[in-house]
């Protein structure tokens, strides 16, 4: 029998003393950067289908290591950010206090599973040498204008209390705690990631990541190829700009619609009939989620802008313009020309509304009358361009239109900009300083005050009720302390900032810091980067597909312009490991009570009979059901393997192999596990 105890802890230690997986970090010869995405604690503790990311990304780092690379495998902890904050909240502790728990814990638990990780670079999120670099990364951010302060319609999670990004919004609900979110009017801190839109797209054709998850930032990205047209306000210098990817339908706009949040219906309030019901219209949209006012098949609201009318300018018509929440003003400009003929959604509100339906694109088949025709086809009831076909008419009415200086061609992105404020208390503050007296005597737009750089980091006071409330307040507006302080740059009263920042964004740049996590000075020195970034294999689950490795893509190309980075991708190639189910065949999760707890298996069968079992449970990418009978003929392969090698009468200090056929199978043997490991 294989004594594992023994054998484990006696390895485990010496590992320790002889650094033997700590390469040279500032001049290795053949760096390999092997990461792993690092847990977040929000739970007691890694189950197994955690700890299979963490298995199977090592296995192969020792194979990287047995090819002769320095690899380089550092590991941390996630811990800043709601949910840490959340779980501390369920077993009713401080965030601090249960930061310590999580970290012997977790740091425990991935000792045992005999991963070969870089110790001593290990880093926390929440601690302030690391955090002092997530500000000053904000610093940048807003130096650079990519960081803003903004009132907008935001989502609101009301089980979390606080504000979400897009990203973390997944079919209406909160992507922590599943709550449904609703909106709300609030002034938040954004990045703005859409300046990168399209490099995060274009770039995507050049990295080794599964099509899946580049399948997904394209389609966050949503790239539109169309036309911005303009729509004149009659009797007035107002001018409607609408986008639209069909401008060969235009001679069939027969009314505009603006979503309720529109400024220039504020604009035109003076001159509008019907004032009253407008404004109580658009109050009434005000708490709706985006899903629900754009899902096909809801029945349509809205009500028409009496008094004002504006002008189809490819026709020369008058048209009405209507309000409804169908338009959301996150998109293009916020306002549309509808075609009911030939938009769904458009078709549907028409037919409500009593709106007139002019068909321009003949489909060449039988007409049917009871619905939009949304494909191309070839124009009709289209003056000088009538007999086109719709791809050619695209272009040639919007050059037509531009002549006439009314449009021009546009690419559209729905990406949009990221919201990294929380109104939670377990996360960087946001390192600002609101000055009343620089915002009248100078040009401070909004006395909006960065802190100074050799001022971080801002420290994150320990507040003892530190729970979230309703109010759209963060938990820091009751620390007087924290809150009142001197404006960095007139030395007057100020107060500081309060929201803390995403949690998205101490993970958006954590991989830079491993390299250097003790530097003083920088956020990591400039040769090491060089030597280990970009990271050569990247394994971690793919439900961040459009948070996590998004926000970390943009972070590169923005900490690149700045002149920080000499590379555009953070992870040269990405897999992700498969799901583990439980017993009752749903995925492993603490939620459903079905887990496996890794320290009882290491304990009863030994870490490596663990590692083996879960290599031969299928494809890596799969994953699979956790069969527990499976691991006891793993571990009797194992005892057999021990007991041939230690019943050998004479030790084998060189193996020497005089037979050719003997030879050729091992290399043969070499070949394939090293391919099977790959694979
Ligand atoms: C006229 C038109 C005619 C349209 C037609 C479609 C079909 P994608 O592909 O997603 O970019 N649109 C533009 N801005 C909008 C907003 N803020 N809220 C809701 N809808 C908006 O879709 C672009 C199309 O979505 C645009 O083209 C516009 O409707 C609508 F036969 O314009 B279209
Ligand atoms: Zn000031």
């Amino acid at each position: 029998m294989y004594p594992f105890p023994k054998i484990e802890k006696k390895w485990t230690q010496k590992w320790l003393a002889s650094r033997i997986y700590e390469p040279d970090l500032k001049k290795a010869k053949k760096p390999f950067y092997n990461l792993m995405m690092f847990p977040y604690p929000s739970a007691e503790g890694l189950h197994v289908g955690n700890t299979y990311a963490f298995i199977g990304s090592d296995i192969y780092g020792k194979l990287k290591r047995m090819q002769g690379y320095d690899v380089f495998e550092p590991i941390g902890l996630d811990g800043f950010g709601i949910h840490s904050e959340n779980y501390a909240i369920k077993v009713g502790k401080h965030p601090t206090v249960q930061a310590q728990v999580s970290e012997k814990r977790f740091y425990d638990q991935l000792q045992r599973i005999g991963d070969g990780f870089a110790w001593e670079e290990r880093l926390q999120t929440y601690d302030k040498e690391y955090y002092k670099w997530t500000q000053w990364i904000f610093i940048q951010m807003w130096k650079n204008g990519l960081a803003y302060r903004k009132k907008a319609s935001v989502n609101w999670c009301p089980s979390c209390k606080t504000v979400l990004a897009d990203e973390q919004v997944e079919g209406g609900v909160c992507e922590r705690c599943k709550s449904a979110v609703t909106k709300r009017e609030l002034e938040q801190w954004f990045f703005k990631i859409t300046q990168y839109a399209k490099k995060l797209l274009d770039n995507l054709d050049k990295i080794d990541w599964s099509e899946h998850i580049k399948t997904s930032q394209r389609n966050w990205i949503g790239k539109s190829d169309g036309a911005m047209l303009k729509f004149a306000v009659v009797n007035s210098k107002e001018i409607i700009e609408v986008f639209t990817t069909r401008p060969d339908t235009i001679m069939g706009a027969t009314y505009i619609v603006l979503a309720p949040e529109h400024p220039l219906i504020q604009k035109l309030m003076g001159k509008v009939q019907n004032a009253k019901a407008v404004r109580a219209y658009i109050e009434k949209t005000k708490t709706k989620t985006e899903n629900d006012r754009i899902a096909e098949g809801k029945t349509k609201t809205g009500i028409e802008v009496k008094g004002v009318k504006a002008i189809n300018p490819a026709t020369q018509k008058e048209i009405p313009i209507w309000v409804s929440d169908y338009v959301l003003m996150s998109y293009g400009t916020g306002a549309i020309m509808a075609v009911p003929a030939h938009d769904e959604r458009d078709w549907e509100f028409a037919k409500k509304f009593n709106l007139p339906i002019i068909k321009v694109i003949n489909s060449g088949i039988k007409f049917v009358d009871d619905k939009a025709y949304t494909a191309g086809g070839i124009l009709v009831n289209s003056g000088e361009f009538t007999g086109l076909n719709s791809a050619d008419a695209r272009k040639k009415i919007t050059e037509w239109l531009q002549k006439k200086n009314m449009g021009d061609f546009k690419t559209q992105y729905r990406l949009r900009d990221w919201i990294i404020s929380r109104q939670r208390y377990w996360g960087a503050p946001i390192p600002v300083v609101y000055c009343k007296n620089c915002a009248s005597t100078s040009s401070v737009p909004g006395g909006i005050v960065p802190v100074p750089e050799n001022q971080l980091p801002v420290k994150l006071p320990l507040l003892k009720n530190f729970k979230p409330v309703a109010g759209g307040k963060s938990p820091l507006t009751r620390v007087k302390s924290f809150v009142n302080t001197k404006c960095p740059r007139c030395k007057q009263k100020a107060t500081r900032e309060t929201d803390t920042m995403d949690t998205f964004v101490d993970s958006s740049w954590y991989f830079l810091r491993y390299t250097d996590p003790k530097n003083k000075k920088q956020f990591a020195a400039k040769d090491k980067l060089k030597t280990w970034l970009p990271v050569d294999m990247y394994i971690g689950g793919s439900e961040h597909a459009v948070l996590h490795l998004l926000y970390s893509r943009f972070f590169t190309k923005a900490l690149k312009n700045f002149g920080y980075l000499n590379f555009n991708e953070p992870f040269k190639a990405l897999r992700h490991q498969g799901i583990i189910l439980g017993s009752d065949s749903q995925r492993m999760s603490k939620s459903k009570g079905n887990v496996v707890d890794p320290d009882e298996l290491v304990k009863t069968y030994g870490a490596d009979t663990v590692r083996t079992f879960l290599c031969f449970m299928g494809e890596y990418s799969q994953g699979g059901p956790w069969n527990p009978k499976g691991i006891l003929g793993v571990k009797r392969f194992l005892d057999r393997i021990f007991n041939k090698i230690s019943n050998l009468k004479s030790k084998i200090s060189k193996p020497q192999i005089k037979n050719k056929n003997l030879e050729r199978l091992l290399h043969q043997t070499i070949k394939k596990v090293g391919d099977d490991i790959k694979n």
